[in-house]
């Protein structure tokens, strides 16, 4: 049997495609992860604790190619057969994301890896929306707009022939490996010329943007792919010395001593030259550039606390006032690793020192592991947030779609519905999390 390729191996090989594509295709995205490169070397440089805190973590060899990007698609069948394709690269659907009720007729769901392994090899995620059109007002646009959809094919026959392959097989070979890559990135290709005429895309632009962004086009365009900083406000604050114009906030938790699950900033969508089917030519708005922070994923007591917490600090205007006024808010919030574990506010990797590992039949299953950690025969780390947040994503889709925030007539949650597209359930967030803390502490001998 020839040699074959791990999910891991092809989902790296994909995430550089992706983002050497994406790089083409949006220069300033280049710009942008050169900006982010010269940001991490500073911090690493300014701050040895870190820097140990994360080769301990196994974290920093991740940081530079950590990435996610984000799709939007417009059927069932395209949203299945993408789980089919993220499945051959290790990515799941984790946790589902309702954005109706800031608007944007959409939900969604991360594909990414779910094991510690994988994660740390490369933690690629592609947030994936589904189009409602039930949230289409007029039913003729809205079986106009189903029939467009249905009438395209986002993969490539090969892409297709590949995944069957796979099925039957369960592996790749080194060299399948490399034309399912190839073609599986052609989905995500950018298209200037739209699957329909000018009245079309105008009549779904005016229902909403984002229709004629998931409808007109052949492929679901990635619309952005995000590098991972150490320091988000060095980032923010650099960007229009790089010549990018960034949004006016910082979505997600202010700056902390310990980072907090996710902060997020974007540059504003290019407007791209499109032709329409006939003769017409026009623009479209639709791709962005986008950064992140990464800190601890929460326990679900934390994050009651956070939505809380953020929900009081409302939406601010200008970056300066909003953080600052975020950092008064935030303050009920604990803010060191002993506290945020001590009141079960946030997940813990806990690991044997040299130490511990030469006591190791000291320690009993059910032992507190405070006494330990201070007698330094173990360590807990928080453990980075994985996932996205809905206000955030809300606020970044609003700062693309030019800020129209509409309420959606009848935008309720609608999980089952996303799950019977998907073909199956998504995973959820916590479990994991919880998951990877109870792992941890089993191979301390702590469970
Ligand atoms: C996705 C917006 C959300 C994030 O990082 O929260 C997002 C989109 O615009 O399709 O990317
Ligand atoms: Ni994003």
């Amino acid at each position: 049997m020839a040699h074959t390729l791990s999910a891991d191996d092809i989902r790296e090989d994909f995430s550089q495609a992706m983002s050497a594509m994406y790089q083409q295709e949006v220069p300033q995205y280049g710009t942008l992860l050169a900006l982010v490169a010269d940001v991490n070397l500073a911090v690493l440089e300014n701050n040895t604790r870190l820097h140990e805190q994360l080769v301990n973590a196994d974290e920093l060899a991740r940081l530079n190619v950590e990435r996610h990007g984000a799709i939007r698609v417009g059927t069932a069948d395209e949203l299945a057969t993408l789980c089919r394709m993220f499945a051959i690269m290790g990515m799941h659907p984790v946790g589902y994301y309702d954005l109706s009720v800031a608007g944007v007729p959409v939900h969604s769901t991360a594909f990414r890896p779910i094991d510690d392994a994988a994660l740390q090899r490369n933690p690629f995620r592609v947030f994936t929306s589904l189009l409602r059109l039930e949230l289409i007002d007029s039913p003729e646009l809205r079986k106009k707009a189903s029939n467009i959809l249905t009438r395209r094919d986002i993969f490539t026959p090969r892409c297709r022939a590949l995944m069957a392959i796979h099925d039957e097989q369960g592996s790749f070979t080194a060299t399948q490996a490399q034309e399912f890559v190839r073609e599986a990135l052609e989905t995500f290709r950018w298209h200037r010329h739209t699957t329909v005429d000018k009245e079309t895309y105008e009549a779904l632009h005016q229902q909403h943007r984002l229709i004629a962004d998931v409808v007109c086009f052949p492929g679901c365009h990635i619309n952005h792919l995000t590098p991972r900083t150490l320091d988000i406000d060095q980032v923010q604050s650099l960007m229009a010395k790089y010549g990018i114009e960034p949004k006016a906030v910082i979505e997600g938790p202010p700056r902390r001593a310990v980072p907090l699950l996710l902060r997020q900033t974007s540059f504003k969508a290019l407007e791209e030259p499109v032709q329409f089917a006939g003769e017409l030519s026009g623009t479209h708005t639709a791709r962005f550039g986008e950064i992140e922070q990464r800190g601890a994923a929460l326990t679900p007591k934390g994050r009651v606390l956070y939505d809380k917490l953020l929900a009081e600090a409302g939406v601010g205007k200008d970056n300066l006032t909003h953080q600052h006024h975020l950092q008064t808010v935030f303050k009920t919030f604990p803010d060191s690793e002993f506290l945020l574990r001590q009141q079960g506010l946030a997940w813990f990797r806990y690991r044997l020192t040299p130490a511990g590992d030469a006591h190791r039949q000291a320690i009993r299953p059910g032992d507190d592991p405070q006494p330990l950690i201070e007698r330094g025969w173990i360590e807990a780390q928080p453990i980075t947030y994985e996932d996205f947040l809905p206000v955030s994503a809300a606020g970044i889709f609003q700062s693309n779609l030019g800020g129209d925030a509409h309420t959606l007539s009848h935008g309720n949650a609608s999980r089952e519905a996303f799950e019977q597209a998907l073909g199956r359930s998504v995973l959820n967030e916590f479990s994991l999390y919880e998951e990877a803390e109870m792992r941890s502490k089993r191979r301390c001998g702590l469970l």
